[in-house]
Parts: structure tokens; sequence; C-alpha cells
């Protein structure tokens, strides 16, 4: 979704890169005169060129903030600031705009003059002007740095039907996306070691249709209100927002993953009143170590016990 973001440069880089270009330029012609004003015209074209085409490229290279889906946007929300992005790429086309009539005006002036003296000192006022304009949006441009590399780890969500797994940290939801798809979700028997979003895929044909479902593994969630909830839990809370279909609700009722089952049963009644319009399946797991008479769907993914039963619920309610 995000992966051909442009490699955004520093201000201090678009020049020298820009610099570069103008120096390479080599302009012939037997008058000496004409070579020496052509090779000025020249050099501060290519300046001005590479700095405005960098400058448009970012702006046009990122996505349209408002067109991203609800989820998306949250995210950026959660990760970068919409309003820090919306801010950082309005300065990016100020500049290239300003650069551009900079140019433009100065240009013309270029070309109507023969003195060579003259043409020199306008031309390092035009390299002086616009260097300073991109100089203006450093700040801007290290935003810009710093979201590109963001969003390129962005998931790649698409509009199938999706089922979010989400519960408290440690109970094996990064196993159970492992069990039910072909990702590979980091597992590990701390807590919070799922740090992002991560999509895995279910299919099953059934007749002549093959039926999709994207799975989403979500960063734990602790019994606290929203308000209290760290930028990582939020991913989890965006996920289940925007994004599911089905919940998937993990429960551990062995204590290894650190929890007791009462917090994790009030996680579940809040998770139940705040997404009313989304289907529950509650999972109890590891049931190869410890198993309760709780109605829940048991399941384990250390033995898969559980397991195709569970893809069958995920796929009788698609
Ligand atoms: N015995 C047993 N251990 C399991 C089972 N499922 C997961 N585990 C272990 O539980 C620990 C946590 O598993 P993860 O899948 O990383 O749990 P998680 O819910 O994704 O954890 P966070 O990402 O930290 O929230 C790991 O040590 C797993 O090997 C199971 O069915 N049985
Ligand atoms: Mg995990």
């Amino acid at each position: 979704m995000f992966r051909h973001l442009p490699l955004v440069l520093s201000a201090e880089d678009i020049l020298k890169k820009s610099f570069n270009k103008a120096n390479k330029i080599q302009i012939t012609d037997r008058n000496a005169l004409y070579k020496k004003k052509k090779t000025i015209i020249a050099k501060t074209e290519a300046f001005s060129n590479t700095v405005i085409s960098t400058l448009e490229q970012y702006v046009k290279k990122f996505p349209s903030i408002n067109n991203l889906s609800p989820f998306y946007q949250e995210l950026i929300d959660i990760k970068i600031s919409v309003d820090k992005l919306k801010k950082a790429l309005g300065a990016v086309d100020w500049a290239r705009k300003t650069c551009q009539m900079i140019f433009s005006k100065q240009s013309r002036s270029l070309r109507k003059s023969g003195k060579i003296d003259f043409l020199s000192t306008k031309q390092q006022e035009i390299f002086g002007r616009i260097s300073s304009v991109v100089r203006q949006i450093n700040k801007e441009l290290d935003v810009l740095i710093d979201a590109q590399i963001i969003l390129k780890k962005f998931p790649d969500i698409s509009d199938k039907p999706t089922v979010v797994i989400a519960g408290y940290p440690n109970v094996g939801k990064s196993s159970l996306l492992r069990c039910l798809s072909s990702a590979k979700p980091k597992i590990a028997q701390y807590p919070f070691t799922t740090k992002e979003i991560y999509v895995g895929h279910l299919e099953r044909k059934e007749g002549h249709i093959i039926k999709r479902i994207q799975i989403i593994d979500t960063p734990g969630l602790l019994d606290r209100p929203l308000s209290k909830k760290n930028a990582i839990e939020k991913q989890a809370i965006a996920a289940l927002t925007h994004l599911a279909d089905i919940i998937i609700f993990v429960v551990d009722p062995t204590d290894v993953c650190g929890y007791n089952l009462d917090d994790q049963l009030n996680l579940l009644s809040q998770v139940k009143k705040m997404f009313t319009s989304s289907y529950f399946l509650i999972v109890e797991n590891k049931v190869d170590l410890k198993k309760t008479d709780s109605e829940f769907i048991k399941i384990s993914c250390n033995n898969f016990e559980g397991i195709e039963y569970l893809k069958d619920m995920i796929f009788s309610k698609f």
C-alpha cells in the first residue's frame, strides 16, 4: 500500500543533489560569450528544476490523507499524527511553489541579459534564494523522512471479510495467527511481543467459490480505560474499531501468560460493550496445559486441538 513512497532527503541533501546536477552541465558553443551565458542558464535551470521536481515528487507520492481508509488515518494519527503529516506536506508544497516562482521570475531576466557579470550575480541570487526556501522546510522534510519509514511498514489491509484476534498480552494471539494462516508473526513467552498489526490470510474452497478471509493479529490489551491505553494498545483498538467483522477474543486460563483470568474476562466484557456490531468467537487457548469447564471454544496452538473447528466456525459466519 505504501511501499512506493519516495525516499525523502533532508534539505541539505536535496541541495547537494541539485548542485551536483548543475555541476555536471557542459555547454559547447564556438562563441565564448554565448557559451558562458548558455552554461549559466543551463546550470541554473538544472539546479532549480531538480529542487522543484524533488519537492513535487514528495507531495505527489505521499498519499492524500483524507482519501485513506479510517483505519489507516487512525494508524497515522497514532504513529505520526495526521495533523503533523498534513502540515509537513503543506509546507513542502509551499516550498515547491515558492521555488518555482523564484525561478520563473528570475530566469526571464537571465535570458534577456548579455552581461556575464550580471548573469553570474543573478545565478547566485537564484541559488541563494532557492536554497534558503529549502532550508526553511528542513524540519518538515525530517517529518516526511520519519513518516516514510513508518508508512512503509504499515500492514497491507484489504477490504476482505476480516477477523481480528484480540486479548490480553501473552495469551497466544500471534500463535493463533500462525495456526490459522501462513503469516509468521513473532511469538515469545513475554508480554507485548507484538507491537504492530500483522495480517494473515485464510482460504477455503467451498464448491466453486474460494472464500478468502483476512486475519489480523493485534498487540495485547490490558483491562484499563481507553484514555490510559498506550500507542501500542491503541493500534489494537483501531483494528477492532475499523476492521473487525469477527473478533476472536483469546483467553488463557493457565496463568502462564502472567495475567489472571478475571482481568481477562473484565477486558472481554469491556471489548464486547465497545464493539457491539462485531461477531465474537471466544477461545480458550493452551488447553494442552489446562482445560476449564467454560463454554468457550477450546484450542491449543501447541498441538492444534480445536483449530479445525475454529476455522469451520469462522467460515460459517461469512
Ligand atoms: N502450552 C502452550 N503454550 C502456548 C500456546 N499458545 C501459545 N503459547 C505460548 O504462549 C506464549 C505467548 O504466545 P504469543 O503467541 O506470543 O502470545 P501473544 O498473545 O501474541 O503475546 P503478545 O504479542 O505479547 O500480546 C509463547 O511462549 C507461546 O509459545 C498453547 O496453545 N499452549
Ligand atoms: Mg503477539
